[in-house]
């Protein structure tokens, strides 16, 4: 007999810009998001029973999105996701879970004649700031907060060797390497009871993305990496240890390859090995390597 064993539905990809105007200074300040907002609760009967008397709809979803960006702050994207999903919490009796994700896009403040625009922006990559808030009757807040798109290559100062030699091997050993990724680096909080006790201290989050961007570049750069697994790892425990208040910290990274060229069919050119300098990046396959390091492994929840 089917059933219906798990249901969610909203918004996705609503974008929203927000600009702060400074009437002091005339300094303004934009923010650009792209929001996810997706329901839980006692909607069964949508499914089973064609019965739209449970559907808050999704256009509904998208127009609260946009109202709570004007009635509270959209940042930091923590507090904002946090009010975003209480209210579904508050409004609707029969939703038991918001889950709402915010990706900020970068949108960094030009230099014009060795001083800071008041209005003008450029977009430094790909990189965003990610927030992720599940917010449950009757449990409280869960964050998740993130970097990704932070694209990082190092071009030697990585090896890679000693692992599994057998019939199905082909790579070589190798004691210096390009080493190219793209951070997706998480990190999740304790519970918070309430929306307030996200308010309360509400810096901790601009304070924790930056050391993790720090942590991520900083061993990034310095590391002998002796491998994506083992680099990713000593990342994870940095951000535990400068972030009390995570109790878990974790990695994506694809492993972005660039191979050498063998050129010696052409007048003998060397480019292999220490004479390499010409590299072919690839676009795929990458490798793709992930971990989660918890504080406590104890204690861990799966999501
Ligand atoms: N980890 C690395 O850092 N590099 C690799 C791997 C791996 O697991 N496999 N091939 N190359």
């Amino acid at each position: 007999m089917p059933g219906l064993t798990s249901a969610r539905y909203g918004k996705d990809n609503v974008r929203v810009y927000k600009v702060h105007r400074d009437e002091k200074t005339g300094v303004q300040s934009v923010t650009e998001m792209t929001v996810c907002c997706l329901l839980e609760g006692k909607i069964e009967t949508s499914y089973t029973k064609a019965d739209n008397s449970v559907v808050v709809a999704t256009d509904s979803i998208k127009n609260t999105i946009y109202i709570k960006a004007k009635e509270h702050p959209v940042n930091p994207p923590e507090l904002y996701a946090s009010h975003l999903g209480q209210h579904f919490i508050d409004q609707y009796p029969h939703i038991t879970a918001a889950h709402v994700k915010v990706v900020v896009h970068r949108w960094t403040r030009m230099t014009v004649d060795g001083a800071p625009h008041p209005h003008s922006f450029f977009r430094d990559g790909q990189e965003t700031r990610n927030a992720e808030a599940t917010v449950t009757r009757g449990a409280g807040i869960d964050l998740r907060s993130s970097v990704a798109g932070l694209s990082v290559l190092k071009s030697t100062g990585s090896g890679f060797h000693g692992f599994v030699r057998d019939e199905f091997t082909l790579l070589p050993e190798v004691w210096d390497r390009i080493l190219s990724t793209d951070v997706d680096c998480t990190w999740d909080w304790k519970r918070f009871p309430t929306v307030a006790a996200v308010q309360e201290g509400v810096e901790r989050f601009d304070k924790a993305w930056e050391s993790a961007r720090a942590i991520v570049m900083k061993t990034f750069a310095t590391d002998e990496s002796a491998s994506v697994q083992n680099t990713m790892y000593k990342m994870c425990e940095q951000i535990l240890e400068a972030v009390p208040e995570v109790d878990k910290a974790g990695f994506a990274l694809p492993n972005k390859h660039y191979f050498e060229i063998d050129m010696s069919w052409h007048k003998g050119i060397k480019n292999t090995g220490k004479d390499a300098e010409v590299y072919a990046p690839q676009s795929g396959p990458n490798g793709l390597i992930k971990c989660e390091v918890a504080r406590d492994v104890s204690t861990v929840v799966h999501r």
